[in-house]
């Protein structure tokens, strides 16, 4: 079967709830995939950064293969050999007290907004279902309905109220705006430390001390969405090392399943966490054998192959090799490790024309919103392999400078 046939039954049994580009992926090796037609493309998406391992990594494969000789799923209605140890190993490597394991971003987002709000009415004295939360315009943290319901994106919520209440939204960057919202009934402040899906904001160095420094003055809690950059990607373990910004509550996933399963989590002190009690909260998956053991490998890879120190320095390389590009289209080039968006003038159209043109030359990669090309490849990339995407990148960025030219002159 060619591409087409697969693109077709996708399109005639599958929720149009996506775009792809009409690439059919079949094999994938580290940075690599191969399409139907045996193509080979360098992934420079990386799932959104549920990749930062790069695709089947041995140990975490070999984690996934042994655990499933053994057992996969259990419940949380009884304790496996697993799931304390996966806890305590990422309880110690994010220097937290207690993890509540879920599986996907959006569930742990929702836990943590849960266990916010508990906190409040039962620790804080805020009055019961009164309770509000700061967020940023531009968020992205999930597609569920209270998650879009905060959401700044029209189609996000479109269709889909009546709205969750409790959430005010502040601009993305701005610490006093943030500090001029809270009022008597504001519990917590949730954020990215970088705008993945916003276009890759990088908001002004100090926005994250500032807000530490606003949340423990108002006692109200911190809480970091770093479920896109953490574990490597901006070039520390956790973006919020890059500032004095430690959350009161942080939230993980995507890479934390090593690529190969959905994991995720919400880490917190015993004060916040112990508001959670027996049938509070729960999960059929949450916390299984299987996330358990491959995320523990997850743990293991990022710390033995020090995938954040690669981010950093190969992410700088990446940068300073974009910015040598001399294109008339490229409006900024932003990010932070190896979470990189070129933003395109708009005179010269929207990012997903680029995307096609890079795809059919072998990159991957994916627009965010309209004008920013996102590159974030997996953290085990190698420099010549960022040499091979940078060739084909500067041919398709520089293609519209002529084309524009000869189009001015004409
Ligand atoms: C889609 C975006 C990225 C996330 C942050 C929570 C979640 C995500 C910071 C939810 C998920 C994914 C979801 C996917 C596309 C992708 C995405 F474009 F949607 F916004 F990465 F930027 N917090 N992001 O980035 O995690 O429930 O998906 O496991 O929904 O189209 P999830």
């Amino acid at each position: 079967m060619n591409s087409q046939f697969y693109i077709d039954i996708e399109y005639t049994y599958g929720a149009h709830n996506y775009k792809p580009l009409p690439v059919v992926i079949d094999r994938a090796e580290r940075v690599w995939v191969w399409d139907v037609e045996g193509k080979r493309y360098i992934d420079m998406l990386s799932s959104y950064s549920a990749l930062n391992h790069g695709h089947r990594h041995p140990k975490i494969v070999k984690a996934l293969m042994d655990q499933l000789q053994k057992v996969t799923l259990t419940s949380r209605a009884f304790h496996n050999s697993v799931l304390g140890l996966f806890e305590e190993k990422l309880a110690k490597f994010a220097k937290y007290d207690k993890v509540l394991p879920m599986n996907t971003g959006a569930e742990a987002v929702e836990s943590a907004l849960k266990i916010a709000r508990k906190w409040a009415y039962y620790k804080r004295g805020i009055p019961m279902n009164e309770g509000n939360i700061i967020v940023a315009e531009g968020n992205f943290h999930g597609r569920t309905i209270t998650i879009v319901s905060f959401s700044t994106e029209h189609q996000y919520r479109d269709g889909f109220g009546p709205y969750t209440p409790g959430f005010k939204v502040a601009k993305f960057g701005d610490a006093e705006e943030v500090e001029r919202l809270i009022d008597d009934r504001t519990l917590g402040i949730l954020i990215e430390p970088i705008q993945g899906e916003g276009g890759v904001k990088v908001p002004p160095q100090g926005y994250l001390t500032k807000l530490r420094e606003i949340a423990t003055k108002h006692r109200i809690l911190m809480m970091l969405d770093e479920i896109q950059t953490g574990l490597g990607r901006t070039g520390k373990m956790f973006a919020w090392q890059w500032e004095d910004a430690k959350p009161d509550i942080l939230i993980l996933g995507k890479a934390l399943g090593g690529g190969v399963y959905p994991v995720s989590a919400v880490l917190a002190s015993n004060e916040v966490m112990d508001v959670l009690k027996p049938g509070d909260h729960g999960s059929t998956f949450g916390g299984n054998p299987l996330a358990a053991a491959v995320g523990m490998a997850a743990i293991d890879v990022l710390v033995e192959e020090k995938l954040d120190e690669r981010a950093r320095t190969l992410g700088e390389y990446f940068m300073n090799q974009l910015k040598l590009i001399k294109s008339d289209c490229i409006k900024e080039i932003r990010g932070k490790g190896l979470l990189i968006g070129v933003e395109i003038k708009k005179e010269f159209g929207p990012a997903r024309p680029f995307c096609e043109k890079l795809a059919k030359l072998g990159v991957l990669c994916k627009e965010t919103h309209e004008q920013v090309i996102r590159f974030a490849p997996p953290l085990v990339i190698e420099k010549e392999e960022i040499d091979w995407a940078l060739e084909r990148i500067e041919k398709v960025l520089m293609e519209p400078s002529y084309e524009h030219k000869v189009l001015k002159l004409s």
